[in-house]
């Protein structure tokens, strides 16, 4: 290896361990050379813009989660299963270091993503035809979705037998629990690169697509099914796209009462509310957005997004889509709902309390002590000794905190082999399940007993392996483990006792979505 190669070789790795210990990479202005190289070899399908084509966005807010040594080796050694090919033999590592150094880099300005941009993406396939019926004989509302983002791929399982049924492509790094229409039909998935696919759970077949954001967070189905929202961090809006047919209905551009421009964080349906619920990233405001058609427009909690505020105007909208901004004192995401959806809890920004705000009201009524970043969005409730819990990992500390709902008090805490990421139960489940995902530890699951609130069992199923996210099935008998590795499996087990019953190899099945589950907006899953 050259000399220089071998140090700026050196120095990218170095940056790659910066990176991982949190600090931040040092870049270097890009050469006229280096983007001649990226418009040669890359452009073609990460798009002269770097916005993605059939490859992925190259921008740093989607590649944030990858660090520069695993972004050199991508591209020196290309990456299997994809068609990312290796450019080894034609770059040298400081061309490669280069690169790496570009796609690190900010664009200089806000992308445009409106209307125009957002319909020339949609596509429909051709070989789908809707169907009257189910194509199988499973039962449509116990089918599991398992998203496999080792190899990018979607499995829909049958959730009696434990058959997969089909198994089909996805759009690169799917992100966030897909999506059912409320009779099950279809679901919609979406990539951070902000890739929606509706998809016929009946036909098992892909729909259609469209690309409503550039780097996005999450989507949500409004009650009735007929409309997603799209939360974005690039550019900064929020989309409402028809659930029928992908078209754009709306884009709320993402900006506070004054004026400031925000990421979004996240979006969430509220069934009891018929509305979307949204976090801000950057701005101390919840949006709450109707999905009522036939809200009230004198209702004072729903107001014209666009007239609001402006010379005291007065509200306007006709229901879908009013918009309602409730003011929190600093910014906060990572939302749970009560089941009544009158509460909401967030984090604070600095993941040292959760901050429980009255959908009602408007305004904050509780503010816990949290640290350690709990991880709201994955928490779950039940009754405990008459009155409701919520339950919640921690991202930062070794904790599991259970939270009294009637007085939004901490109740107790479980101590854990390091930081967890998911939990689920079950109506039918005596127990809950939590992962322990980062750490030495990473390898285990906790058995929680809802009635006496203590860990009655660890598994580890896979000494080494990351063992994470549970989902049970429609009628809460068993529960289902992922081992989150390449070429990883799911792990059925008894949910009564503890049992191992299969194991299904998978490519890093991230998720498992239960459609009666998700439907029902099961009190045991994150909604
Ligand atoms: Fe997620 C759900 C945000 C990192 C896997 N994640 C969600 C949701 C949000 C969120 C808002 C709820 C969306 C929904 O279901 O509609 N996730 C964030 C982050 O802010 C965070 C911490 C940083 C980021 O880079 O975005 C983050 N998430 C991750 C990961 O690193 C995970 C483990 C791997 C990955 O694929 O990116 C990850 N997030 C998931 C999964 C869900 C999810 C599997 C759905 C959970 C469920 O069971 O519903």
């Amino acid at each position: 290896m050259p000399k220089l190669a071998g140090v700026l070789l050196a120095t990218c790795m170095l940056a790659g361990a910066a990176e991982a210990r949190g600090k931040k990479l040092e870049l270097y202005p890009v050469s006229d050379a280096t983007k001649g190289t990226y418009q040669e070899l890359c452009a073609e399908c990460h798009g002269g813009d770097r916005l993605g084509g059939i490859g992925p966005a190259l921008l740093p807010e989607s590649l944030k989660r990858l660090r520069a040594s695993a972004a050199a080796s991508t591209i020196k050694e290309g990456r299997v299963h994809t068609q990312m090919p290796a450019f080894g033999d034609q770059l040298n590592d400081q061309q490669i270091a280069d690169l790496v150094n570009m796609i690190k880099t900010p664009l200089g300005a806000m992308p445009v993503w409106g209307e125009k941009e957002i319909m020339e993406t949609r596509i429909f396939n051709e070989d789908y035809k809707p169907v009257e019926k189910p194509v199988y004989e499973s039962d449509p509302l116990n089918l599991f979705v398992v998203v496999e983002t080792g190899d990018h791929y979607a499995t829909v399982m049958d959730g009696d037998t434990f058959e997969p049924l089909t198994r089909f492509k996805t759009q690169f790094a799917l992100h966030g629990g897909p999506k059912f229409t409320p009779d099950g039909h279809y679901v919609y998935f979406m990539s951070r690169d902000g890739w929606i696919t509706k998809y016929d759970m009946w036909a098992l077949k892909v729909v259609g697509e469209v690309r409503g954001g550039i780097n996005s967070r999450n989507i949500a189905l409004s009650r009735d099914g007929k409309h997603i929202a799209l939360a974005n961090y690039l550019p900064h809006s929020l989309v409402m796209l028809s659930a029928e047919d992908l078209s754009v209905e709306k884009i709320f551009d993402a900006e506070s009462l004054g004026g400031e421009t925000t990421r979004v964080s996240a979006v969430y349906q509220a069934p009891e509310r018929d509305s979307f619920v949204v976090a801000m990233k950057d701005t101390p405001e919840v949006w709450e957005v109707s999905t009522n058609p036939n809200a009230d427009p004198e209702f004072d909690a729903y107001v014209d997004s666009e007239n609001y505020g402006k010379d005291g105007a007065k509200p306007t909208s006709e229901g879908l889509f009013a918009l309602r901004r409730i003011q929190v004192d600093a910014p906060m995401d990572d939302f749970f709902f009560d089941q009544s959806y009158k509460h909401l809890m967030g984090s604070s920004r600095d993941g040292k309390s959760g901050v429980v705000v009255d959908m009602d009201e408007g305004s904050t009524i509780a503010k816990i002590d949290l640290p350690g970043f709990p991880h709201l969005g994955s928490g779950i409730s039940w009754e405990w000794e008459g009155k409701p819990v919520m339950v919640t990992p921690h991202l930062r500390e070794s904790k599991i905190s259970v939270i009294d709902m009637s007085n939004w008090s901490v109740l107790k805490t479980l101590d854990t082999a390091g930081p967890g990421f998911f939990m689920r139960s079950h109506e039918n489940s005596k127990y809950a399940w939590a992962d322990v995902f980062f750490g030495p530890n990473k390898d285990q699951m906790y058995v929680i007993d809802k009635e006496t609130l203590e860990i009655v069992k660890t598994l580890k199923p896979l000494p080494g392996k990351t063992a994470a996210h549970i989902e049970f099935d429609r009628d809460g008998s068993h529960a289902i483990l992922s081992i989150w590795e390449n070429d990883g499996m799911i792990i059925i087990y008894d949910a009564k006792t503890l049992e191992e019953v299969k194991r299904i190899p998978m490519s890093k099945p991230s998720g498992k979505y239960n459609v009666w589950n998700k439907i029902t907006f099961s009190a045991g899953t994150s909604h």
